[in-house]
């Protein structure tokens, strides 16, 4: 396949400032037809060809200026129209009529049917489903947009803008105009056409604008929309008060479809979201779909200005508009909930997804330089490094030049398709600081690891840090260049307050950062009579790995007295990893995993102490999962041993606390209404993690039982089915926990998806043949993304144990998967494939089988691009 670089990006020769768009909507045989206004741009030869993007096309008329074109006066094959001879004015019209099958359309992408709403999905490059076009994001223009449809069928016509004019067409057909006055990339398109509900609200802008709300969603369940509604209307109100930004249309709509390839999509004026990211109750909804839901409806909504208004030059910019926006839903997230749970969240989450990318043979720069398949870029990497860049920007300038820097960002390239050097210039103006070296953040792959080690001197009250960074080299980059660290720390006295000191010499330090820039520094602060214990990192200001060499006792004291909430669980959890990797040492050798007292009697001191939150508590005591104790591990990986030793971990800890864990488990039993709110979602989450831990104590199913048949909510009917499911597998109170949840929640997809993902998350060697066994549930479907990810995409993703059988059976289901989803929806596919991304850390015997796997996708013939670059640059 073809390779996009960075380094080849020039101007088109043409640019399209208006594009009239008409439907004639029909499953099977949609006619589309563009009026585009092609104008040349200044200093391009008269006469050079217009060659405009298509993607399994048929044109079935073209026209310029009104004229016919003749056979001879161009070429169309379904992913090209050239033009090789266009009119030497300035300014032309293109018409252009092209024929497509929305009902046909499988993958997704461009104009297709979800439950017989008709919808599109442009970004990246869909847009060039649909019509002819210059399919790239730095080519804005003006929309007006008429869609035709059956009435009865679609009495809904909705596309981006505003709704200009509507009218009945006769024979049970009628019509709407909507105009968009903002420029756009083709990518932010959007028409969504159908018979749905809505629930309606409005919005006052700051400025006294008013807007209007709409979320559709499927008849009957306009009620579940309204937690969505409640966080459109605190995400307005919040970019106005945090960064100064008003909506700018008269109305904004969301709709929510269930045939969806990602979260959500943020076209201007008309967001698209899957369902599952918009439909919530009590009744339906885990407290992590509520805060899923906030989090993606903020951040759709963000995109206005960050990805809307300003937009990226070309796809190597993706992390432009993502990480960004990511950055901003995080901030939201954290003021609305507590800031310190949501930033220990946001890290796991890194570590969890990002790490690995970075770790392995997809690892790729925030900003990549090249690609053969952009749909492949929508990653973890792109999006949540990419937003700790912009937080690592903050934490360098401070808030007041961060907020100025982005108000002249706003200002300077509102209307523009910019970049990232465009992104930095603008802080390096408002703070007169050079970020050259800082900019490697986007530039370089790999995560950056420092090694520490600390020595205090009492005789000359000097405590002294001796840091050395390191960067490991990841595909095509082997030598990588020194990186900007900012490294927030604290030095924790006896009292556990943080110490003042004297002076700090070796590396800058301002205001509780030190900025690592060379290899080595030798930090001396002066003034420290007693050794501190060193918190580094803290609220983890760098996405790095550390590894800190001080006194073992420091890291205990740190977990009970750090001031900063992010770093004491850090140490906490270092200390919980550290054990879990001694643990699978001792398995793998044949021994029993042997464990500090210390250990399980301070999860016991966390979970009591009612100083701390209680998600605080529940994120302390939730153990670093397998996946991340293989990730600390990183080579010759038995995931069994693995599990086995985490298995160990937690016995000890419910052992030791059982009777301290009972009883603040029976104090914690929320009586009362339902409020999905932070607070009371935190009682739950410890409630729940206290549950886990209870039923891994013998005898103790009816528990988990009890706590299944007396939930008044999803969040702890889900607990209770994991903890029978994952604790008690094939007990008669698991089978009859699972039956009665299928039989309330048979016809509800999304609730269903829980269903399937708590049995396929269930480890051990057997779940393969379980996972099989659903595929042919009536319930499940391959043709839809949600389905298939709740079930194959939770084995392949959260099941250790199980997908990495020895005899390679999990592998084998993975690679039937990956081929049978490959063909319908190739960008779904290669998603799931990406699961074996880490294979090369696996023991030798998995790592062939695993392998083999990933050989037999390579040698499928006629394999997408998609899956292609995924399988190959895996097996690289
Ligand atoms: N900008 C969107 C990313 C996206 C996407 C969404 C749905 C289907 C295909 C897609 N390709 C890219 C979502 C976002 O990050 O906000
Ligand atoms: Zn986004």
């Amino acid at each position: 396949g073809q390779v996009f670089r960075l380094e080849d990006y020039r101007p088109s020769d043409y640019l399209i400032p208006e594009t009239k768009l008409t439907f004639r909507l029909s499953p099977d045989q949609t006619v589309v037809i563009a009026e585009l206004t092609i104008e040349r741009r200044a200093g391009v030869d008269r006469g050079a060809a217009l060659v405009l993007d298509g993607d399994g096309l048929m044109l079935r008329g073209i026209a310029i200026d009104g004229r016919q074109l003749a056979a001879s006066d161009y070429g169309a094959t379904p992913d090209r129209l050239i033009i090789s001879n266009p009119p030497s004015e300035p300014r032309f019209k293109l018409t252009l009529e092209t024929e497509i099958a929305p009902s046909k359309n499988q993958a997704l992408m461009g104009l297709y049917r979800s439950n017989r709403v008709y919808c599109t999905q442009c970004e990246a490059e869909g847009f060039r489903r649909i019509t002819y076009f210059l399919d790239r994001p730095d080519i804005l223009s003006v929309y007006t947009v008429r869609i035709e449809a059956d009435r009865e069928e679609a009495p809904l016509l909705l596309s981006n803008g505003n709704l200009a004019e509507s009218g009945d067409l006769g024979d049970g057909r009628h019509y709407a105009i909507w105009h968009d006055p903002f420029p756009k990339p083709s990518y932010l398109f959007a028409l969504v056409a159908g018979n749905l509900g809505v629930i309606r609200d409005s919005f006052v802008t700051a400025s006294g604008r008013d807007v209007e709300l709409g979320i559709y969603v499927e008849h009957g369940k306009e009620r579940l929309a309204a937690y969505a509604m409640d966080a459109l209307k605190r995400s307005m109100r919040w970019d106005e008060e945090v960064f100064g930004l008003e909506y700018d249309l008269d109305v904004f709509n969301i709709v929510a479809v269930s045939d969806f390839n990602m979260g959500a999509m943020e076209n201007k004026g008309l967001n698209v979201f899957n369902d599952k990211y918009v439909l919530a109750d009590e009744e339906t909804a885990t407290d992590a779909d509520f805060a899923n839901i906030e989090a993606i409806i903020a951040h759709e909504y963000f995109h206005n200005w960050t990805g809307n208004r300003i937009t990226c030059r070309d796809w190597f910019q993706l992390c432009l508009k993502e990480g960004l926006t990511v950055y901003r839903d995080h901030e939201f997230s954290a003021d609305q909930r507590s800031r310190a749970v949501k930033r220990i969240s946001e890290v796991r989450t890194l570590r969890a997804h990002q790490f690995p990318e970075d770790q392995g043979p997809l690892a790729h720069p925030v900003r990549p330089r090249r690609y053969r398949e952009i749909n492949n870029f929508y990653t973890a990497t792109v999006y949540e490094k990419g937003s700790e860049v912009v937080r690592m920007i903050r934490t360098i300038l401070g808030p007041k030049l961060f907020r100025k820097g982005m108000d002249l960002y706003f200002e300077r390239h509102d209307g523009e398709a910019a970049t990232i050097e465009d992104f930095l210039k603008v802080f390096e103006d408002v703070s007169d600081r050079d970020l050259s070296q800082f900019a490697l953040w986007y530039h370089q792959a790999g995560t950056p690891n420092l090694t520490v080690t600390t020595s205090h001197n009492p005789a000359t009250a000097e405590f002294t840090l001796e840091i050395e960074q390191s960067v490991p080299p990841t595909p095509s980059e082997s030598r990588k260049r020194l990186m900007h660290i900012p490294l927030a720390f604290g030095l924790v006295g006896p009292d556990g307050k943080d110490l003042a000191y004297g002076g700090a010499e070796g590396a800058s330090v301002e205001n509780g950062v030190i900025h690592i820039r060379k290899r080595r520094h030798v930090v001396r602060f002066s003034g420290v009579s007693e050794r501190p214990a060193v918190s580094l990192n803290r609220g983890f200001s760098a996405p790095i790995t550390l590894s800190v060499e001080q006194r073992p006792e420091d890291q205990f004291f740190l977990a009970r007295h750090d001031s900063d909430a992010f770093s004491r669980w850090q140490a906490f959890n270092t200390l919980l990893s550290e054990a879990l990797i001694a643990a699978f040492r001792n398995k793998l050798g044949g021994k029993e995993p042997e464990f500090s007292e210390g250990l399980a009697e301070l999860a016991g001191t966390i979970a009591g102490d009612e100083a701390l939150e209680h998600a605080f508590r529940a994120l302390a005591l939730t153990l670093p999962g397998e996946a991340d104790i293989a990730r600390e591990i990183s080579a010759n990986i038995d995931p069994d041993a693995v599990f086995a030793g985490r298995e160990a971990l937690t016995a000890t800890i419910a052992k030791a606390n059982r009777d301290q864990f009972s009883a603040l488990y029976r104090q914690l039993d929320g009586k009362g209404p339902f409020s999905p709110d932070a607070a009371s979602a935190g009682r739950r989450a410890l409630r729940n993690v206290l549950l886990d831990y209870l039923s891994a104590l013998d005898g103790s199913a009816a528990l988990a039982a009890a706590h299944f048949t007396g939930a008044t909510n999803m969040t702890d009917r889900a607990a209770a089915l994991t903890a029978l499911a994952h604790r008690h597998p094939g007990s008669a109170e698991a089978r009859e926990a699972l039956a009665a949840f299928e039989r309330k929640y048979r016809a509800d997809p999304l609730v269903m998806d829980k269903w399937f993902q708590i049995q396929a998350a269930t480890p051990g060697h057997g779940t393969v043949d379980a996972v099989r066994a659903l595929m042919k549930h009536p319930g499940f479907s391959m043709t839809n993304p949600n389905r298939v990810r709740s079930l194959v995409g939770t084995f392949v993703s959260a099941n250790q144990t199980g997908f990495h059988r020895p005899d390679g059976a999990g592998y084998q289901l993975f690679v039937e998967t990956v081929l049978a989803v490959e063909k319908r929806n190739p960008q779904v596919a290669a998603r799931l494939a990406t699961a074996l991304r880490s294979w090369r850390s696996l023991e030798p015997g998995r790592q062939a089988k695993a392998r083999e796997a990933l050989l037999s996708i390579s040698s499928t013939p006629n394999l997408s691009a998609d899956l292609r670059d995924i399988v190959e640059r895996t097996l690289a």
